[in-house]
């Protein structure tokens, strides 16, 4: 209507993603032109996402672990990624570390959005991250997490957990030197 620069883009939705993400509104502007020319419904759809990952992973299976991302970046959970989620996961997924980042990614672990994680859960997304690994680089892991049990098991030491604990976000964040200590796939 007129709003030529941004498009159908509302104020409204520009400041809460200003402040919310690290982009400005020419950037934002920018994405959302190419938001729309790829996704014209203004809305990306849990097939069209794997088939995303589908390409990136030619010579594995990322399934899983699209439909695990999906889940933590829908984050009204209707089964689609509008403008919004996505400049959030895209924001989330490039740059540095911040709290955000470390909440997405308790998120995505949280399989079951319970708020807390479990065993099951680490060994759901270590299982699904696996999955997306050719086999032959399987074989050039070390040898005490070269199976998603193993690497799941070392994640869970990690958080000096009994095997039926779980964990909260709080703990979750705390744990700062996660990334060098076996979960590096954030
Ligand atoms: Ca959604
Ligand atoms: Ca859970």
């Amino acid at each position: 209507m007129g709003n030529s620069k941004s498009g159908a883009l509302s104020k409204e939705l520009l400041e809460d993603l200003k402040s919310n993400t690290k982009y400005n509104e020419a950037e934002l502007c920018v994405w959302y032109q190419s938001f729309l020319k790829e996704c014209p419904t203004g809305r990306i759809t849990k097939e069209q996402f794997e088939g995303i990952y589908a390409s990136f992973f030619p010579n594995a299976d990322p399934t899983e672990y699209a439909r695990h991302v999906f889940r933590s970046f829908d984050t009204n959970a209707d089964g689609q990624l509008d403008f919004k989620e996505y400049i959030v996961a895209l924001h989330l997924t490039s740059g540095g570390k911040t709290l955000q980042k470390l909440e997405w990614a308790f998120a995505l672990y949280d399989v079951d959005g319970n708020g807390t994680i479990s065993k099951n859960e680490i060994q759901e997304i270590v299982k699904s991250i696996f999955n997306m690994i050719p086999e032959e680089d399987q074989n050039d892991l070390p040898e005490d997490e070269n199976t998603p049990d193993k690497r799941a098991d070392k994640v869970w030491d990690f958080f000096g957990k009994k095997e039926d604990g779980n964990f909260d976000c709080v703990e979750f964040c705390k744990c700062d030197t996660m990334r060098s200590s076996g979960m590096r796939d954030f």
